[in-house]
């Protein structure tokens, strides 16, 4: 379903990292050559996603450790083959989808998309997935269905962190089912056009661009549609910090720190505070979608 939505970051088909680099290059040159008012700050930062490197190392998966390095040490045990995913609920066509099969009817294309953790630091990531919508048209989403719950696998032999009772698992979250159906939701099978890493939630995780990290949940293996809004992990674990929206929002501080600005991860020295922008910068996409609400009370 290819250009249902104009990505604003995408600039070429283009999918190996080396290809990525070069054009930086390219920017950074056409800034020096003084064209710095066309590859300005706002189209350099659009333009330059992370490195692997820096996607794949600094992580957030609980069920493996909570430090950032522990994803990347532990994940590795996490079996991903096979894999199927249970589609319940309100759905015409309820079952356990092979993972092989659902991707013989979706299409993958790449989404550049920011990614702002609730912690308050970002990347810019190149994905490649299918959109969500796509699978629940696949299933058929009964005219009853308001909301989308997730689960994430729960495999305690393989998990070192679901040791510690830290949230109570399995990693639960949810969306309601118009931002499910939006078509920047995306869910993900690869990065830099190879598959997903265990770390960073293999074989298909949920990205929301425009909300906080954390609704982005990894290895997911149930998706079930409901008519009541779902609980989820972090708003059961600390409610008056973590709502169900979760919309990223400058203006919305945490309670416990400021969300106006955040931390662009990026080579050491080059790591920098950037504004945080409304909806992560998809204000014009999905502002729409909670017209009439107060974004401070539905935080
Ligand atoms: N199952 C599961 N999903 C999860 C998490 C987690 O701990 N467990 N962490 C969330 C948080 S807080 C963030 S910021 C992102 C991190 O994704 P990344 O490691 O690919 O950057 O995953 C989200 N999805
Ligand atoms: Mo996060």
């Amino acid at each position: 379903m290819a250009n249902r939505w104009q990505n604003d970051l995408t600039f070429s088909d283009v999918t190996p990292e080396a290809v990525f680099f070069n054009r930086r290059k390219f920017i950074t040159g056409a800034a020096g050559l003084g064209l710095s008012a066309l590859a300005g700050p706002a189209l350099a930062d659009k333009l330059e996603p992370n490195s692997w490197q820096e996607i794949t190392s600094y992580n957030n998966y609980y069920e493996f450790g909570t430090r950032k390095e522990d994803p990347a040490k532990y994940a590795g045990a996490l079996t991903t083959e096979p894999w199927s995913v249970k589609i319940d609920g309100l759905v015409e066509r309820p079952g356990d989808y092979d993972l092989q099969d659902i991707l013989s009817e979706m299409t993958i294309e790449e989404r550049i998309y920011r990614f702002r953790c609730v912690e308050a630091w970002s990347m810019v990531v190149p994905w490649n997935g299918f959109e969500l919508a796509d699978l629940l048209d696949m299933v058929g989403v009964r005219p009853e269905a308001r909301y989308v719950a997730f689960e994430t696998l729960y495999r305690p032999e393989e998990m070192p962190g679901t040791r510690f009772p830290v949230l109570d698992w399995p990693y639960r979250e949810g969306l309601r089912l118009d931002e499910a159906l939006h078509p920047l939701t995306l869910i993900a099978t690869g990065i830099y056009g190879k598959p997903v890493p265990k770390q960073n939630g293999a074989p298909l995780r949920l990205v929301v661009p425009w909300k906080y990290g954390f609704k982005s949940i990894k290895s997911i293996v149930r998706i079930t549609l409901t008519d009541t809004q779902p609980p989820t992990s972090w708003n059961m674990s600390i409610p008056n910090e973590y709502g169900f929206y979760s919309n990223v929002n400058p203006n919305v501080d945490h309670p416990r720190w400021s969300q106006a600005t955040e931390r662009r991860i990026g080579g050491g020295l080059f790591s920098r505070r950037v504004p945080t922008l409304m909806f992560n910068g998809y204000e014009n996409e999905v502002a729409g979608l909670y017209d009439g609400m107060d974004l401070a009370k539905n935080y």
